[in-house]
């Protein structure tokens, strides 16, 4: 076990799965003094040998600290694992991915029982709790006042980023970027299967291929800065009406490769729409409206 534990803040920790051990064993290894309950006890062996003490019930492993960490599979597992709890004054944070208005509906659930609530949407795997180089994060959302109080604590496995007091937008944020990491997954997937029958090594596209990506992230900064002014002309190089006439390009292609063209044309569709609407001279942004019903 790491020394000096003097003047670190003592944790329970709820839930040892692959990303709950992985926390827990930051907090050991910085010298948090910490009490851990898992449903099944055999997985908190490991972290005893560490250092951590065990309890038998999630009431006592809440009773023993006022900071209480929750990472589970799921809401439902949450509300399970903590309903025979005394919640009165703890400080939870709970770190199961869940939806936004699960979040909020659960810092209700927590505020009705005495607690003060901070939820997290966690922007790591397991491998990278406990290595800043890897640059992992959580978001946290809730209550200021419990972020603030243990922010150095929450900072110990990954980096902390506070997006508000509305509970949900920890969720949220999280959601965004997942979502936008799919998108990009959906890109890629499409960029592979278009070269998936040639004489073209995939390891060969792969460098070009993230480069690429990585030349157009410029792109979301634009976006945002168009969102925000309402001007989606502004600083425009490639125009929507010009994106648009290529897209038959596009489409013809993966045709001829014998390719599905069920990943893409949801969005060149979108694109169309706007253009119809007359937003030609704009780029890509309208279809943010589109899609927000
Ligand atoms: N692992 C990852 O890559 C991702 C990264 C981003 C964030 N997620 C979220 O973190 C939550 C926990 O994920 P995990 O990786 O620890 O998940 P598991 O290894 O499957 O462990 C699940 C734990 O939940 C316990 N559990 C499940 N159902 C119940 C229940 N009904 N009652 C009590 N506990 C329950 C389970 O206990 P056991 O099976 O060992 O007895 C584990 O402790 C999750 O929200 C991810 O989305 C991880």
């Amino acid at each position: 076990m790491a020394q000096n534990t003097l003047e670190k803040t003592s944790v329970t920790m709820l839930g040892l799965g692959a990303m709950g051990a992985a926390l827990a064993r930051t907090w050991l290894a910085a010298g948090h003094p910490l009490t851990v309950w898992n449903r099944t006890p055999a997985r908190a062996a490991a972290l005893a040998a560490e250092g951590a003490r065990v309890a038998d019930s999630a009431a006592e492993a809440v009773a023993a600290n006022t900071l209480v960490v929750v990472c589970l599979l799921d809401d439902t597992s949450v509300g399970k694992v903590v309903a025979g709890a005394d919640l009165a004054d703890k400080d939870l944070v709970n770190l199961t991915t869940s939806t936004p208005d699960q979040a909020r509906a659960r810092a209700d659930w927590a505020r009705e029982r005495g607690a003060r609530y901070l939820d997290g949407g966690i922007m790591a795997v397991p491998p990278m709790i406990g290595t800043p180089e890897a640059g992992g994060y959580v978001f946290y959302s809730g209550s200021r006042t419990v972020f603030e109080r243990h922010q150095e604590t929450l900072g110990v496995p990954a980096g902390t980023t506070y997006v508000g007091e509305d509970a949900g937008f920890a969720a949220l944020h999280d959601v965004a970027l997942l979502s936008a990491m799919y998108g990009m997954f959906a890109g890629v997937a499409h960029a592979f299967a278009l070269v998936r029958r040639e004489d073209i090594d995939p390891a060969a596209l792969a460098p070009l291929l993230a480069d690429w990506l990585v030349a157009m992230v410029p792109a979301v900064h634009q976006t945002a800065d168009q969102l925000r002014s309402g001007d989606y002309t502004r600083d425009v190089v490639s125009t929507l009406a010009m994106q648009v006439a290529g897209t038959p390009t596009l489409l013809s292609t993966a045709e001829g490769q014998g390719v599905s063209t069920e990943l893409l044309s949801p969005y060149l569709d979108l694109m169309r729409r706007r253009l119809a609407e007359g937003g030609g001279e704009e780029n890509v942004t309208g279809v943010i409206d589109l899609l927000v019903r």
